[in-house]
């Protein structure tokens, strides 16, 4: 499933994961690669231009967490990005003790049928008890093609074979099923037209006899981002609760089609991924990428990446107020400040701190703040864990890496210095810590 997609968002992580070092050059080239991925995939050139420019961004600005290198640190960025492309994780809740009615929409062909019988199964699957109500009346042959699907795992449908009104025929299956001890009813449509009007009155109709529980549109993904007018479309006139994508097997456009009906706001609930019963999915955007971007790799850089952040705090706060604060932790802290907000706002809510700090002093302080992280970026890892090492060749190699003076190094390095010993001797003395932590006590 969407293998084209895959193989080269894969080549782009390769790139990244077997460079030598990262510069800005390689996520230029990495975000260009994504681009071109996703456009491949049929991605609408907006979502495209936003999420590389977003990916850029982060990679070049945040300072990944102690421990996490640099690279990982960016796959893990782009992995967030692409879960964020595909919307929100949705789980449909049936109620214990009713019927759970789910009725399926969609335009002519998208996929209703395979997909009602598919459901069927999974609930199943799943220990429920599931009835079928079969209301394509268009269609010759559709109730038979239904049973016939549904027989597989022996799921009653209920349809009639002379009947052209599908609400009535609705109506009646709803009827056959209530005093039977199912607590699920899947009811498929008749996708008869392609002009959306007509096919929306028709489902309105439908649906108020229906009173379903969940409205699940049926798309299918071959038509890549133009299902964003699709659901758009749907939604609007109905409350869809779920959108299926169908035939992600077969398209090429799947990515398309997944971000496209994510943009709508619609929640992407199952996608249907071959002709067969048990070609069925439930849509995780996380579970979705990560298989796309190779489970195994950006599992351990995920699970890494949680420990460290879990980590965090604690142990950091207990290696800064002992004294033993590295330059990681040095950073953190002025990142933490400049997070805030402006240096100014949060020193002027502190108590007795207002109007303290000048205005032209706190600017500096935030120019010195993006300096230096450049600067720690160019530290290696043993570099940040002691900064004692840092002799004059090693800070020589640092200002070249960084584009700053060696004389900016050394300021860092005393700066660095200093607050490391005014912690140790202003153990919980936070507000005078707070200001020490910033290189300005
Ligand atoms: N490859 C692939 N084919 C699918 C998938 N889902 C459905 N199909 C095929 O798409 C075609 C149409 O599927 P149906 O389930 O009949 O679609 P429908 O929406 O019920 O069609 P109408 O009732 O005519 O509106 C059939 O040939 C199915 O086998 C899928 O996930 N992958
Ligand atoms: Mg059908």
């Amino acid at each position: 499933m969407l293998d084209g997609l895959k193989s080269s968002l894969g080549d782009a992580i390769k790139k990244i994961v077997k460079s030598s070092g990262i510069d800005e050059e390689l996520i230029k080239d990495l975000c260009k690669d994504v681009q071109r991925a996703l456009l491949t995939s049929d991605v609408n050139v907006r979502l495209v231009l936003e999420i590389t420019k977003r990916l850029e961004e982060r990679s070049l600005n945040e300072t990944p967490p102690p421990g996490l290198s640099r690279k990982d640190h960016i796959v893990k960025i782009l992995y967030n990005e692409l879960t964020k492309l595909l919307g929100n994780e949705s789980d449909f809740n049936f109620i214990p003790g009713k019927q759970n009615k789910i009725i399926l929409l969609g335009i002519q062909g998208s996929g209703k049928t395979t997909m009602a019988s598919k459901l069927a199964k999974f609930l199943i699957g799943q220990g429920h008890k599931v009835g079928v109500v079969g209301a394509d009346t268009y269609r010759p042959g559709a109730l038979i093609q239904l049973k016939m699907m549904c027989a597989k795992s022996d799921v009653e449908v209920y349809g009639e074979e002379n009947n052209k009104d599908s609400p009535n025929i609705v109506k009646n299956g709803l009827k056959y099923f209530e005093n039977k001890s199912l607590d699920v009813i899947i009811i498929d449509t008749a996708g008869r037209h392609k002009e959306e009007h007509d096919l929306l009155e028709e489902m309105v109709k439908i649906n108020k006899v229906a009173e379903p529980d969940l409205a699940l549109l049926v798309i299918d993904g071959t038509i890549g981002q133009q299902c964003f007018n699709q659901a758009e479309a749907f939604h609007k006139t109905i409350p869809v609760g779920g959108v299926v994508i169908s035939k992600l097997d077969s398209s090429a456009k799947g990515g398309g089609a997944l971000a496209a009906s994510a943009a709508t706001g619609a929640q992407i609930m199952y996608i249907g991924t071959g002709e067969r019963i048990d070609d069925l999915e439930k849509f995780s955007p996380t579970r979705f990428v990560g298989r796309l971007l190779g489970m195994g790799d950006i599992q351990a850089v995920l699970d890494l990446a949680k420990r460290l952040e879990n980590e965090g705090d604690d142990v950091r706060m207990k290696r800064i107020s002992s004294g033993k604060m590295n330059m990681d932790d040095f950073f953190y802290q002025l990142e933490e400040v400049t997070k805030v907000g402006s240096l100014k706002g949060l020193l002027d809510s502190m108590p007795g701190m207002s109007g303290m700090v000048k205005e032209d002093q706190v600017d500096q302080m935030e120019d010195r703040v993006s300096k230096w992280r450049y600067i720690i970026q160019s530290m290696n890892k043993d570099e940040k864990a002691d900064p004692d090492l840092l002799n004059s060749s090693r800070i020589k190699r640092i200002a070249r890496g960084s584009g700053w003076a060696e004389g900016e190094v050394k300021e860092l390095l005393k700066n660095y210095k200093n607050s490391k010993n005014l912690m140790k001797a202003s153990k919980g003395r936070q507000m005078q810590g707070t200001l020490r932590k910033m290189g300005l006590g």
